[in-house]
Formats: structure tokens, C-alpha cells, sequence
């Protein structure tokens, strides 16, 4: 007995090991979602992930790479970041628009495609909806017939661009007037979608049926709108943030998701499961974005609720110490930011404008970082992209142009799969040696930008780790590494000549396939520059980290690169002045007291980006007089320390929270500026007021203050008083502040 046991168990066990090594060798299917399962070893893990594959819709999205965001509406007449819901349609006073100038600045730029905000989180409907009269209709704009989405749709037209639209699942609106849908508590019933609207018939006749309430019905009607009348529509966009929410309003996403499917199969979900953000509205890059990712332990393509995704979230230690079981799961990111301070334009003087510089370097980091560069460019009161903004477009454009629009490996010797400018075909690494790609040019080539393409339509993102070689005086010199490359990977470093390169794949998941390779010529501009203040109250100005685009890579932080360096002098003007080489040469930090510093570098004759500093009263002699409450580790001092890394956490209790200064003597006050703290997103101060007192004990109100999206831009904020003010003590009063914190936080205070 004991013995047949011993022999059955004996069988069971060689079965279940054929099974499990059957199971581990099996070939993968290439899919969007592969389930990880809680038995899978390490190495099916990784093979798993090495068959993740984007959609049709995902792929067409990562090869726009460059696209545009337009954000416009009543904000851009209050100059506000975010309304209130309750403004006067009116407010929105446009007179002219001129959507074909956008769509030209932004064909100029090489951008492929624009997201446009019809309704942003105040509710106001930029388009004839049938829903609401709070929008367009409303406004004197062709006399409330106006309709900003049509004009855009026909200008994509002509210009050949891709559209793609924002519709604001937060509506402030629906949320504050009396009879708003947001929140209302209605039930859920049966409900057609489009509700028929009299002498306004629909083109597209489709209906849908869904178990809705009021707002989701709103939401759906308005959607069905833009889906169907404005042209294909690309990409529809739904943003996170929310200002405010309420009654527990849900949203019937798996509605919404079949909707856009139906209507429009080709276009992709932002803030879904098609397209993802990549965490900061800066402009920031991670060193390795990975779009296979791990995040999920429900199947995404049938998830209702995604949250924002931040840190690692596909790297390979990611990949084999998530809890199992897991959905590993293609997302591509999209880098987003906006070519102005803020997403709305306020005015041409004191919100600044990005640089060509500035905008090329995030176009290599997101674009040669595996992610979609989204660039939003606000238009101004007249309709039109400011004429400061059209100029960087079409300065990024020449340059993208001028880079990366010739490839200097044309007519090589090489594999000729990923030199003959087809994504489609590829060389896959899959032999017994090393993995690697050997370029000849007939004659030497200077470069200092090598992109990398996988086939991963196909073969996924695998590779981990490479470099690049030159050969360099009869020996091959690595010239750049980095990590993984996925959809498109820029190596920047600096000039090298030479007629040999060679690509190196140092670290892989399986067999990887690469499908294009490239090398280009950047003229290298003078250093982007960062102009601080230090505790002393001198004026300091140096290189932006990463000011110097060819070290960007990953491994090493160029010494020799530095050496090219040493050559750039930086000029600077405190009058308003637009600085040049004749301006003051800065050399040691200089004391300023409330002014603005503009600093340029030069570089071999070659003039830099302008960047501008608005800088207040020093702080040196200035006394915290009152505040509520600090912590040991985060004094009030923090927040006059002009270090903007240490910060002030108020303590424990309600709203509101002061915070008294005694500036020492007497001043006139034009404004103040709050850096909010970038640790986390709680406690930063949305809205309050600004006090003045001439003896520290009796205060005036200055005005109050609002700053919008603070969570998702934790960037230094400036209100400017409507007319200047005289005291010697100020207070800071916050009465709202973020995340439903029951303290404030602040990292530095600046008054003008
Ligand atoms: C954020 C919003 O709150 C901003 O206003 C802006 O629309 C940006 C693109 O997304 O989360």
C-alpha cells in the first residue's frame, strides 16, 4: 500500500514538472494585458513582459510623439489656473479667433496632433452643445453661435493635424449651481444616449442604452456630441485632478469606454487604460520609462477607477518583486506640459515662456525617452498663440528639423533592416554572441546624438542596458550607455568623429528586435541657466542642472564634456533690459534688493536662452512675528530661508493659518510669491488672503488669492496686488488648503 502511494505520488510529481517546465517553455502570445499567476517563476516573469505589446491605437499614439494641448476659456480672460464654476459666461469676451494660426505654429513645430479643452473643470462649453447654455452660446461671440471646436476641426483639416479632445470629468458648474447634475444624487436608471435634443437632430444615428444619473447622462450626451460632429477624433482626454467633488459622484467609465470605442475606434484614452501620465506636469522625464508596466492587479482593459501612477513601474526589480498575481500591461506615458508658466495665458510680461531651448531639450528627454511629448500651448484674449509662443514653436521645429530630419548613417554598411527608415522591419539579436549592431560611413561623421528604435509592435520593449561606441584611433571608445529604449531612445553626449559605430545591448529580456538606429548632429547652444538667491541675500547664476544637454545620459555625467564648458561667459542686466555681451559679465554673486535679473550665457560667440528671476525684499532681517504653530523639524524660519528644499509645516488644527512677518522697516508692496513644497501633496495653500499692518497688531486685508492645481504643479506661484500697497507687517492667511490637510505648508514666501 505504502509503496503504490510512494509510486502515484512519485508519477504526480514528474507530471506536475513536465507541466510547470512545459508551462515556463510555451510560447507567449504577444498581447496589451499578459496575467502574471501566482506560480510563475522569475523567468516566466520576464518573458511574460518581453511579449507586452502596445494596441494599433497605442502604436499610431507613440509615433505622433510630438503633440499639442490648447487650453482656453474663461480662465483665459480671469487669468485664473482654475475657475470657479461660477463665473459669467459673459467673462469669456472673445472677439477674434484664429484657429488656422494655431494649427500653423504647431504644423511648424512638427507636431502631429492637438488636445483641445472643450470643457475644462468650470463647466464652460467651448462648442454648440445642446446640454447647456453655460458656454459659447452664451457669450457674445458671432453673437452666441460661435463654436471654438468647429473652427479647430476645420483648421486640423487644412493643416492635416489629428484631434483630440479634453472633456473635464470635474465640472465645477454642475457642482455649484442649485440645479447641477454633478453629485445630485439622482438614481441610476435606463437611459438612450444621445437624448434627443428638438430641431437639433444628430448626423450619427447610433444610440446607446446605459444604467446612468444625471451627470454620467450629461457627461455622455456631451461626449456623443464631440465625437460625432467634429470630425475623427484622435485621442479623448480625461483628466484627474478635481478641483472639488460631490455627493460621492461616480463615474460610469465602462459607459464612457464603450462609447469611444463604438464612435471612434481609433482613438486612444488618456487618464486610462491606453495612455497614461507621467507624473509631473514640469516637464520631467524618468531616466527609464518603462511602458510595459506592472501597476495593476485587476485586468485594466475592464477597470472602472485609475489612479496616478509615480516611481518605477516596469524596471526589471519591479517586474520580480510585485506581489503575484498581476496584469503586466502596455501604457504608454505621456509627458505633459505647457510652453507658458501655468496652463492658461495670462498676460506677455510676466508669465514666461519657455525657451526653444528649453522645449527642445524636453522634446529628446520625452520623445528619446520612450513617452509622447504633450506640449500645451495656451492662446491668448484674442484668440491667437502670442507671438513670443509661435516663435518657440518654430524654433523647436527648426531644430527638430535641422537635428534629426537627416541621418547621418544614410548609404552605411550595416544591417539593412534598421537603416531603411521602416519601423516595420527589424533585426532581431537573437544569436549565440554578442548582442550587437556595427555601422560604416565611406567617410568620417561628427555626431553627438544616436537614436535607437525596438520593433515593438511585435517584439515588446526588452532591451535593458546598452551603449554606443565609436571607433576612435583604431579603438572602439564607448561613447554613451543608457537603459531601456522601447518606442524611440536619443542618446545625447558630446561631438565625436568617426566613420565606425557600434550599438552594444548589454542587458536584455530575450531576444530584442531593433528596428531603426540613426545618428544626428545637435549645434550645441550655450547653457539654459538657473538665477537664485542665497541666505546672504546675494545673487547667484549658474548652469540649469542638466543645463547642458549633452550630458544627459546615464551612466556618466561627462568630465570631458565639461572641459567644451569652460568657454561660456554669462551677461545679465537688473533694468528690464534684454541682456547681451555687453551687459555686466557675472563672475561672483551680486547683491539685488526687489528687481528682476535676465541672464544669458554665451558659448563660443553663441548667444544662450534669456532666463528671468523675479526676486523681493531680502529676507536677512525679516522676523517671523506669528504663525500657527511649526514643527521642530520644519520652523518657520524654512519658509524665509530662501532654501526651497526646507519648509514651514504649521501645526495641527482647522483653517485658517497665519504667518506674520515683520520686514523690519517700512515698504511699498506690489505682490508676494508662494513656494509651495514638492514633498508631498498635502497642506499646500490654494487660497487665502494677504493682511498688512503698520504696528504687527491690527490687520488690513491686501487682497485675497487663489492658486489653482497646486497637487499636480507644485510650482512657485505669484499673485501681484491691483495696486501697491505700504507696510512694514504682513500676514498670510490661509483659508484653503490641499488634500483636506489640517495644517499648511510653505517653502518660501517672497514679497515685492
Ligand atoms: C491638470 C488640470 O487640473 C490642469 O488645469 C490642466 O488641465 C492639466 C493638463 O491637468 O490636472
Amino acid at each position: 500500500m505504502k509503496k503504490n502511494n510512494l509510486k502515484r505520488l512519485t508519477w504526480l510529481f514528474a507530471a506536475a514538472m513536465c507541466l510547470s517546465s512545459y508551462a515556463q517553455q510555451q510560447e507567449i502570445i504577444p498581447q496589451n494585458t499578459i496575467k502574471v499567476e501566482a506560480g510563475d517563476t522569475d523567468d516566466v516573469i520576464i518573458r511574460k513582459a518581453a511579449h507586452v505589446v502596445p494596441t494599433d491605437n497605442q502604436l499610431a499614439a507613440l509615433r505622433n510623439e510630438f503633440i499639442a494641448f490648447v487650453h482656453f476659456g474663461p480662465n483665459t480672460f480671469t487669468r485664473l489656473e482654475w475657475g470657479t464654476g461660477k463665473e459669467d459666461p459673459k467673462i469669456f469676451d472673445l472677439k477674434t479667433l484664429d484657429t488656422d494660426q494655431w494649427c500653423q505654429a504647431m504644423k511648424a513645430a512638427g507636431m502631429k496632433m492637438v488636445v483641445f479643452t472643450a470643457k475644462h473643470h468650470d463647466g464652460f462649453v467651448l462648442w454648440q452643445s445642446r446640454y447647456t447654455k453655460h458656454g459659447i452660446m452664451s457669450t457674445g461671440y458671432k453673437n452666441g453661435k460661435g463654436d471654438v471646436m468647429k473652427e479647430l476641426s476645420a483648421s486640423c483639416r487644412k493643416y492635416g493635424l489629428k484631434l483630440g479632445v479634453y472633456l473635464s470629468p470635474a465640472d465645477l458648474y454642475q457642482i455649484e449651481s442649485p440645479d447641477g447634475l454633478y453629485g445630485n444624487l439622482s438614481p441610476y436608471t435606463l437611459r438612450t444616449i444621445p437624448r434627443e435634443v428638438p430641431g437639433r437632430p444628430f448626423a450619427v444615428k447610433t444610440k446607446f442604452q446605459f444604467e446612468l444619473d444625471d451627470y454620467n447622462e450629461y457627461f455622455l450626451n456631451q461626449l456623443f456630441e464631440l465625437l460625432t460632429e467634429y470630425g475623427p477624433i484622435d485621442e479623448v482626454w480625461f483628466d484627474g485632478a478635481h478641483p472639488k467633488t460631490k455627493g460621492g459622484q461616480k463615474y460610469n467609465y465602462k459607459a464612457w469606454r464603450e462609447m469611444i470605442r463604438t464612435l471612434v475606434p481609433n482613438a486612444t484614452i488618456f487618464g486610462r487604460e491606453d495612455v497614461r501620465w507621467c507624473g509631473n506636469e514640469a516637464g520631467n522625464t524618468r531616466t527609464s520609462e518603462w511602458n510595459v508596466i506592472t501597476p495593476y492587479t485587476e485586468n485594466p482593459a475592464e477597470m472602472v477607477e485609475f489612479m496616478d501612477l509615480h516611481g518605477d513601474l516596469g524596471g526589471r526589480e519591479v517586474l520580480l518583486s510585485r506581489e503575484k498575481p498581476f496584469y503586466l500591461h502596455y501604457q504608454p506615458a505621456e509627458t505633459n506640459t505647457s510652453i507658458r508658466a501655468g496652463w492658461f495665458y495670462r498676460d506677455d510680461t510676466r508669465q514666461q515662456t519657455r525657451s526653444a531651448d528649453d522645449v527642445f531639450d524636453i522634446y529628446e528627454r520625452a520623445v528619446g525617452g520612450n513617452s509622447i511629448f504633450l506640449l500645451n500651448i495656451p492662446p491668448n484674449r484674442e484668440g491667437r498663440f502670442s507671438d513670443a509662443d509661435v516663435e518657440v514653436l518654430e524654433e523647436t521645429g527648426r531644430r527638430i528639423q535641422e537635428t534629426y530630419g537627416h541621418n547621418l548613417l544614410d548609404g552605411a554598411d550595416g544591417p539593412k533592416e534598421v537603416l531603411d527608415k521602416d519601423e516595420n522591419t527589424f533585426v532581431l539579436l537573437d544569436g549565440e554572441g554578442p548582442k550587437e549592431l556595427v555601422f560604416s560611413v565611406p567617410q568620417p561623421v561628427t555626431f553627438n546624438r544616436i537614436v535607437i528604435q525596438e520593433a515593438i509592435a511585435t517584439h515588446s520593449e526588452r532591451v535593458e542596458k546598452h551603449a554606443v561606441d565609436a571607433w576612435v584611433n583604431g579603438q572602439w571608445k564607448e561613447v554613451a550607455r543608457s537603459t531601456n529604449i522601447g518606442h524611440k531612445r536619443i542618446l545625447r553626449f558630446p561631438d565625436v568623429t568617426s566613420s565606425k559605430i557600434r550599438i552594444r545591448i548589454l542587458e536584455s529580456r530575450m531576444n530584442p528586435a531593433i528596428c531603426e538606429v540613426s545618428a544626428h548632429y545637435y549645434q550645441q547652444r550655450p547653457p539654459m541657466l538657473s538665477v537664485g538667491r542665497n541666505a546672504e541675500g546675494l545673487v547667484t547664476i549658474a548652469p540649469k542642472k542638466d543645463g547642458f544637454s549633452w550630458l544627459y545620459w546615464a551612466d556618466k555625467k561627462g568630465d570631458e564634456a565639461m572641459q567644451d564648458t569652460i568657454n561660456y561667459q554669462i551677461h545679465y542686466t537688473t533694468d528690464g533690459t534684454e541682456p547681451d555681451e555687453a551687459s555686466p559679465l557675472y563672475t561672483v554673486p551680486f547683491a539685488l534688493e526687489n528687481g528682476e535679473v535676465k541672464a544669458v550665457s554665451f558659448l563660443h560667440g553663441r548667444k544662450g536662452a534669456v532666463s528671468r528671476e523675479r526676486l523681493g525684499f531680502v529676507k536677512k532681517d525679516w522676523k517671523v512675528l506669528d504663525v500657527s504653530g511649526e514643527t521642530t523639524e520644519h520652523p518657520a524660519s524654512a519658509a524665509i530661508d530662501e532654501q526651497a528644499d526646507t519648509y514651514w509645516v504649521s501645526g495641527g488644527q482647522e483653517s485658517p493659518y497665519v504667518f506674520a512677518l515683520d520686514l523690519g522697516m517700512e515698504k511699498e508692496l506690489a505682490g508676494f510669491a508662494y513656494t509651495p513644497q514638492k514633498k508631498d501633496a498635502k497642506g499646500l495653500i490654494a487660497a487665502g488672503r494677504l493682511e498688512m499692518s503698520a504696528d504687527g497688531k491690527t490687520w488690513k486685508k491686501v487682497e485675497d488669492f487663489t492658486f489653482g492645481n497646486l497637487v499636480n504643479d507644485p510650482t512657485k506661484r505669484y499673485h501681484y496686488f491691483k495696486k501697491a500697497v505700504k507696510a512694514r507687517y504682513v500676514r498670510l492667511v490661509a483659508t484653503e488648503v490641499t488634500s483636506g490637510a489640517d495644517f499648511a505648508t510653505m517653502a518660501e514666501l517672497d514679497i515685492f
